[in-house]
């Protein structure tokens, strides 16, 4: 039985709250978790996690949902006979984006929890400005993006200063949308969080500042500068005289991922038996906290397959580009996180699925998988056979932005050249091969300039070192290996064994760092390294790097490139 300091991760993702708890030395001593869907639907009247007004592109959650959900997935721990009193750090990993608008000024009813006052939602029925939180998939700002991009000259002058061009979802967007859309709200609203401090300030009784890596999802954020920026405040909030107001909503930012926000609030003390001497370290997004699931080296990449598709490295290279993103690390200073986020992941390939026939046996994928398998790369089956490309988007694409639509072209397979539509239709079966192909090949064309050359002295081109898969699909070998094939991996590839729970565990070690550091410049990796045991945490799931195989993908980069081009002309919406 375990008799030291524990640490809870939170992950309050789209469709689900979960919670893990970790010894210092990172083993799992308890889990529990939440289903919007399954334990709420019908009540809140959401799928998906989410409700959506498609006339208007907007995508929103209701935060007494995520209130109820704190407190049933708590009661879900003590159920388990967690050692609750024992945890000493609480932190955690939330959907990028996301916004809460709080009402009345400093601190609304979060000071006054109390046990005997009922739950939190009931007790905190009255302190938001607007009962929803938009969601990254919402898609309603696209007006509001064209005067970010504009603003400080160019989307590449945007991304050189906040990490990001213009996006749909980014909260800045979010937030002057809401400030035109709906002047009764942001006006009514003293703060505003993004989903990871709103969850912190629910643990901290009182609001928390925003968090130094997921501040840099808002195009508000001056990365170089670490502080707001001035001219992008000015737009959101519509002139100068708007900005003191602003500036007050938003609140200070915390540039230190680690340490201590202060002790955890007494309603949890007395619910649930935590220790008031329990501290709260900053939550962070769920992409930062999925690079903290393990001790991630540059050169290492992530790729998570879960309702988005994102890829990630950690580098000391800050080269923004208008289609990509650059965050803050949560926790090492001059570290960046390279990311790459696809809407039509999952969700694009099991369109796909579904179009073939369905398999006899229980897993739903076998027969995309045979197929994925018995089609060689680019379906290229004999020399001079043409080879394969395609997008397919059933939803609009963030990268690149090309509305939806599916596409399929050709090119010469030697040198990628004569690009073309297809002539002909081809096959589900041969689909299958081509949207994974097409997912890796985006990722590969990407995060190439990142790559520099390949390992010391190995000869060998440049491409990741380890690629590690989580997120729900990296239980499907078919996948694994097709990431293999395209983007290499000198190491291999490996999944995690935590799978879908990676920024769930993201979070609960950014507490033990935080609270254990022995410095404040002890780094996350340095820390994390030294308890982490690789055996039993990930298993190597694929050989990466193939040689031919690698180069031969590698001829139509420039071809997939042009096909994205062509269609973003023709289809850009
Ligand atoms: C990242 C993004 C998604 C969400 C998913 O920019 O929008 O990955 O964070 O929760």
């Amino acid at each position: 039985m375990n008799s030291g300091p524990l640490y809870i991760g939170f992950d309050l993702s789209t469709q689900q709250l979960k919670a893990i708890v970790v010894s210092s030395d990172l083993k799992v001593v308890s889990e529990a978790k939440v289903d919007f869907d399954a334990d709420f639907g019908p009540k809140y009247g959401i799928t998906k996690g989410v409700k959506t007004n498609e006339e208007e592109g907007e995508v929103f959650a209701p935060v007494a949902m995520w209130l109820e959900a704190v407190d049933l997935v708590l009661s879900r721990l003590v159920e388990k006979k967690c050692p609750v009193a024992d945890i000493r750090g609480i932190s955690g990993s939330c959907q990028q984006h996301g916004s809460v608008f709080w009402a009345a000024p400093g601190d609304p009813g979060l000071k006054a929890l109390s046990k005997d006052k009922g739950s939190l939602q009931e007790q905190l029925k009255d302190a938001f400005a607007y009962e929803f939180g938009p969601n990254w998939q919402d898609h309603s700002t696209q007006a509001e993006c064209d005067f970010y991009d504009q603003h400080l000259g160019s989307k590449q002058k945007l991304a050189d200063v906040t990490g990001s061009a213009a996006h749909h979802r980014f909260t800045g967007t979010q937030i002057m949308r809401m400030r035109r859309r709906r002047p009764e709200v942001y006006q009514k609203t003293a703060r505003i969080s993004l989903v990871s401090s709103f969850l912190a300030s629910v643990f901290l009784g009182a609001i928390a500042p925003m968090d130094i890596s997921d501040v840099t999802g808002m195009n508000l954020w001056d990365i170089s500068n670490a502080k707001w920026s001035e001219e992008l405040l000015e737009l959101c909030a519509g002139g100068k005289d708007g900005v003191p107001d602003l500036r007050k909503k938003l609140g200070d930012v915390r540039l230190d991922g680690g340490g201590s926000m202060g002790g955890i609030s007494q309603y949890f003390v007395d619910k649930y038996g935590f220790s008031p001497d329990c501290q709260v370290v900053p939550f962070t997004g769920d992409n930062p906290a999925t690079i903290l699931a393990l001790p991630l080296r540059p050169m290492d990449a992530i790729v998570s397959l879960g309702t988005s598709s994102t890829f990630l490295m950690i580098t000391h290279t800050y080269k923004p580009h208008p289609s990509y993103h650059f965050m803050n690390h949560p926790c090492n200073p001059g570290q960046y996180m390279f990311m790459l986020c696809y809407k039509n992941g999952g969700l694009a390939r099991e369109k796909v699925r579904d179009r073939l026939p369905k398999p006899d046996g229980p897993d739903p994928w076998a027969n995309f998988n045979k197929s994925v398998m018995a089609t060689p790369p680019l379906d290229v089956q004999a020399e001079g056979d043409r080879a394969k490309l395609g997008l397919y988007f059933p939803l609009p694409e963030i990268v690149p932005n090309i509305k939806a639509g599916t596409w399929r072209y050709t090119s010469k397979a030697e040198d990628g050249s004569d690009l073309q539509k297809a002539q002909e239709e081809w096959k589900t079966e041969t689909d299958a091969r081509i949207i994974v192909e097409s997912q890796a090949l985006s990722m590969r064309l990407r995060s190439h300039s990142l790559l520099g050359s390949g390992p010391p002295g190995s000869g060998l081109p440049a491409q990741p070192r380890r690629i590690y898969l989580v997120g729900g699909g990296s239980l499907n070998p078919a996948i694994s290996r097709v990431l293999g094939d395209v983007l290499g991996g000198t190491d291999g590839v490996y999944k995690l064994d935590v799978g879908g729970n990676a920024c769930a565990l993201g979070g609960a070690y950014k507490a033990v760092w935080a609270l254990e550091r022995r410095t404040d410049r002890e780094t996350f990796d340095e820390l994390i390294a030294e308890r982490w045991q690789e055996e039993g945490a990930i298993q190597k799931v694929d050989d990466g790097y193939r040689d031919g195989i690698f180069q031969q993908y590698g001829k139509v980069v420039p071809a997939f490139e042009k096909m994205e081009q062509e269609i973003l002309q023709v289809a850009h919406n």
